[in-house]
């Protein structure tokens, strides 16, 4: 069943459509089938990224001959889209991997580092984590404390301060790291798994992306040679940049969620029965429909005008941020009252819409909060900073 009430699919064209079927199989293939057991369980789902390497969700939009697809921004987005209809921990996987690590070092990285890490992240061989927030520093990461300063032969750096909340951080086998130099300039370093000092240790307990694994990174005087550092950027321009990346396909990722949460509604209101009718027949529950499938549109025209503007370089930061925001609490809304309409159905996992719900709670929060992006949104259209 599409869910395309404003026929986008008319003017996304057969290239595009036929990437989106390709997501779409795999979720419905490898991931849907054992998603709520792994879930359930607080584990992630054996060997996922290198299954994502294999069906090109791996910096889609990185050039192939270092590794990526080779695809754009609509591509990716309508990737994201479908990745997250399976899980927002499958997405989270594809999207810290591409917009994260990958777009740092092929962005802000030398040609020795992009030749060395993006074929191995691109093909999920490497698992890539981002370290920008603090246990101290979440909102306002340009506050942070973690210090990468000259050692003492001038040969190089140590590495010292904890990053936390961290996807990925338990399996990395790499880590994109944010620090500041002895001038207080933000510097980005690669940290590799063996690097001695260097310590991931996991958060547990999630009720939230319970198929992703979180955690710290922890620097006890890492040493850090020259050639880990990225030579292209030396402020928060270089991780707010992937922040950019990775807001833009939370965006079409929670599109995703919300349609599988829709799409599920709708066929348990038509087959549910009660006082003699289907429960589809009662306008409260028609209005839920009704509102889910008006948000779901106007979601993903938002994304659809923000895809040909990132693939022209037009897309403005805040612009992105008011699609970020508007369309995780659009899907926050619409597995709510997904939930409320399949009754008590709604809270057990034969159903994925707890899961959801449960999932975006995170997602709402993370690649800067819901209040976060209203400010981005203030300050644009007043000029003044309300942080
Ligand atoms: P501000 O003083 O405004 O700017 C500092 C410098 O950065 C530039 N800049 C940007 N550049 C690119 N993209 C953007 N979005 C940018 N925003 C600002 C700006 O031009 C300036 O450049 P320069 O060269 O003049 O120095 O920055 P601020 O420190 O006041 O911060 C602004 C604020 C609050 C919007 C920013 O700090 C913010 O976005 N905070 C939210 C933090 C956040 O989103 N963290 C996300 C961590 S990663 C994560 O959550 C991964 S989840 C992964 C998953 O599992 O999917
Ligand atoms: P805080 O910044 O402490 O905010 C707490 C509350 O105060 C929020 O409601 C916020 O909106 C509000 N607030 C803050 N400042 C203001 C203000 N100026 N005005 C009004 N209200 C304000 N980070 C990474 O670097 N890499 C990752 O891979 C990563 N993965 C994550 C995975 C998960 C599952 C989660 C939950 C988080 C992850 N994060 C990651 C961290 C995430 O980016 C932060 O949680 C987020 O930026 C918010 O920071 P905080 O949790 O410290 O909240």
């Amino acid at each position: 069943m599409a869910v395309d009430y404003y026929n986008l699919d008319d003017v996304l064209g057969d290239e595009y459509l036929l990437i989106r079927a390709a997501t779409r199989a795999f979720i419905e293939k490898d991931i849907a089938p054992v998603m709520d057991s792994y879930a359930q369980a607080h584990e992630p789902i054996p060997d996922l990224m290198r299954k994502l390497g294999d069906i090109g969700a791996l910096g889609p939009f990185i050039p192939t001959e270092y590794g990526g697809a080779g695809l754009d921004y609509m591509a990716y987005g309508l990737i994201m889209q479908e990745l997250e209809a399976g899980d927002s921990a499958i997405r989270s996987a594809a999207s810290v991997q591409s917009s994260l690590v990958m777009f740092p070092i092929y962005t802000f990285g030398s040609e020795e580092q992009k030749r060395k890490y993006l074929p191995l992240l691109g093909k999920g061989e490497y698992i890539g984590a981002f370290g920008l927030t603090e246990p101290n520093h979440g909102s306002d990461p340009a506050h942070m404390e973690t210090k990468l300063l000259r050692d003492g032969t001038n040969k190089g750096y140590i590495l010292t301060g904890t990053k936390m909340w961290i996807t990925n951080a338990p399996i990395c086998d790499v880590a994109v790291v944010w620090a500041k130099d002895e001038a207080g300039k933000v510097r980005g370093v690669i940290v590799e798994r063996q690097d001695a000092g260097f310590s991931t240790p996991e958060i547990a307990n999630k009720w939230s992306l319970r198929a992703s694994l979180t955690g710290e990174l922890v620097f006890d005087q890492v040493h850090i040679t020259e050639d880990r550092l990225l030579p292209g950027v030396s402020s928060m321009r270089g991780p707010l940049s992937c922040l950019n990346s990775a807001r833009y396909g939370i965006a079409w990722g929670a599109i995703g969620a919300a349609i599988d949460c829709y799409r599920i509604a709708l066929q348990y209101a038509l087959e549910r029965k009660q006082f003699g009718k289907a429960i589809a027949s009662f306008q409260l529950q028609q209005k839920k429909l009704a509102e889910m499938l008006t948000e779901i549109t106007k979601a993903q025209l938002l994304v659809w005008r923000l895809g040909q503007l990132r693939n022209t370089n037009k897309a403005t930061p805040q612009q992105i941020s008011m699609a970020k925001r508007n369309n995780v609490y659009m899907a926050l809304q619409v597995a709510r009252d997904a939930r409320q309409l399949l009754g008590a159905m709604g809270i057990v996992g034969d159903y994925p819409i707890m899961r959801h719900m449960m999932n975006l709670e995170s997602v709402i929060t993370y690649e800067g909060t819901h209040d976060i992006h209203l400010l981005i949104t203030g300050q644009d259209i007043t000029g003044i900073s309300a942080f």
